[in-house]
């Protein structure tokens, strides 16, 4: 069996130091199976960018390659098209998009410069894996290098439907050079029919079924393989002394009120304004709740520099004082809004010690989050999921209280039933989705993408 290459934005980190995530914990295993690559950005911008030297690490069979960019590079493959183009247009968010002719000539340029960086490296035998909206299109630069090897991609954020991306300048240019990709992955089945929707209706591609699409001679497979989380692993950080150390300060703190928590990367996907809204409704229909349930919003800043997230900070902090001046009384804050990041395992514990855990993003092409608060709930005492049902993770998390994140009254209501919910029914609902994130964890995820690669291979493209 060939080695296992694979290609993302960011890399890292080999070694589970509790900061990595269920994604580079699953492309660990991954790799170490097989041996192998893992290439993409070294997070610096130097003069020499892209042409500058690799920076290699190795730990056993696998090694890290990366590589730095230019400051033009930055602004117009990173900054420009992948975050101020490709990622408001595909969470639907054209009134945000900037379609700018250069960031889409920077990022065919970046694409092409790691393809021409990572084509030396390749073995006849080996299997290629490209990741996410950074790079739709370096297949079709590999292959123009004569790159024969099986190439999957996966896809970590939504596919919109087809009336949405054709706004985007040059969708049908970039969509057909993704067909250079042999399987293509989708968090969900919506995504993977938006996808071959697209395929079929601006492409003239046929739909073979079970996920097959033909254009021309070419043939793709275009499937839903929703990532999961080392679920197991995160269950057990929530019973770690860290944890621990943190579900009793949390006790000590809420002395017997109840907790909501929320753990979004601040972005305008994750619908945070309409959460905070979601909640003053809570104390104004229900104030029962008032004086007895708080929310914890916990939420990293990411791409600070970028307009859309300097406004939506500012919009935070506002609907926060709000909310606070409204009700806050001598010993209780109905919001602490923490702009901060936590360890995993102090994480684990918070969502431990929290009721409810509140996931409401207006697009999200999964929700890890939401997985992660399922697992690390207490098997006899579990709290209750609310889920926007325009996260990935709702098409298998149907036992969460599903809710649209632009109504208000609606998550209000859920909320209400979260908080009164008899444990008999808490535990029945937690049961079924703790069950299912275990039998298709991080490393099923991989396994099934890498069975169905194996496959191409197998039978020839
Ligand atoms: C993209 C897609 C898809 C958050 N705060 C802290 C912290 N986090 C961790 C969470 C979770 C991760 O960050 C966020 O993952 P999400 O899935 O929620 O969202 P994105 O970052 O937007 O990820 C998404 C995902 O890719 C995977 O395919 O699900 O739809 O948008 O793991 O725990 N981690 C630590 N401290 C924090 O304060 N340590």
């Amino acid at each position: 069996m060939g080695r296992l290459v694979v290609v993302s934005n960011r890399v890292g980190p080999l070694k589970d130091t509790g900061r990595a995530g269920g994604l580079a914990v699953a492309l660990v295993d991954a790799l170490t199976k097989t041996g192998g690559i893992w290439f993409g950005w070294s997070g610096e911008v130097s003069e020499e960018g892209t042409f500058g030297q690799l920076q290699t690490q190795k730990s056993k069979s696998v090694q890290m390659v990366q590589v730095d960019m230019t400051q033009a590079d930055y602004d117009a493959f990173y900054a420009g098209y992948a975050n101020r183009t490709l990622w408001p247009v595909l969470h639907y968010r054209l009134d945000l998009a900037d379609f700018d002719r250069r960031f889409e000539q920077g990022y065919r340029h970046v694409n092409d410069r790691f393809a021409t960086r990572l084509r030396p490296m390749l073995k006849p035998d080996d299997i290629v894996w490209v990741h996410d909206y950074h790079f739709l299109t370096m297949a079709s630069n590999l292959r123009v290098m004569e790159v024969t090897n099986p190439i999957a991609f996966f896809l970590h954020i939504p596919f919109p439907a087809p009336e949405i991306l054709a706004a985007l300048p040059n969708a049908g240019s970039i969509v057909r050079a993704m067909l250079a990709y042999d399987l293509i992955g989708f968090q969900t089945r919506r995504d993977a029919s938006n996808f071959r929707r697209f395929v079929r209706e601006e492409l003239g591609g046929v739909d073979l079924g079970d996920g097959r699409m033909k254009v021309g001679s070419r043939e793709v497979i275009a499937r839903a393989y929703p990532i999961g989380i080392d679920a197991e692993a995160f269950s057990k950080f929530a019973m770690s002394p860290d944890a621990r150390r943190n579900i009793s300060r949390l006790e000590k703190l809420l002395g017997g009120r109840q907790q909501i928590i929320g753990v979004d990367r601040i972005d305008y996907s994750k619908g945070l304004p309409e959460r905070f809204k979601a909640f003053e409704r809570l104390l104004e229909d229900y104030p029962e709740n008032r004086g007895r349930v708080s929310l914890m919003q916990v939420a990293p800043p990411s791409r600070a520099e970028l307009d859309a997230y300097i406004d939506i900070r500012r919009e935070l902090d506002e609907l926060t004082g709000h909310v606070n001046g409204k009700f806050a009384e001598l010993d209780w804050t109905p919001i602490r809004f923490m702009t901060r990041s936590f360890p995993r395992r102090a994480l684990a514990g918070i969502y431990r010690a929290s009721r409810v855990g509140l996931v409401t993003p207006l697009r999200d092409g999964m929700n890890l989050v939401a997985k992660e608060y399922v697992a690390a709930q207490r098997a006899e005492d579990p709290g209750v999921l609310v889920l926007s049902r325009f996260a990935g993770a709702a098409e298998e998390m149907q036992e969460a209280m599903i809710v649209n994140p632009h109504s208000a009254e609606e998550v209000a209501a859920a909320l209400q039933t979260a908080i009164t919910m008899p444990l008999e029914e808490r535990r029945d609902r937690w049961q079924a989705m703790f069950d299912r994130l275990c039998a298709n964890d991080a490393v099923a995820w991989s396994g099934k993408i890498m069975a169905d690669v194996q496959a191409i291979k197998r039978n020839g493209r």
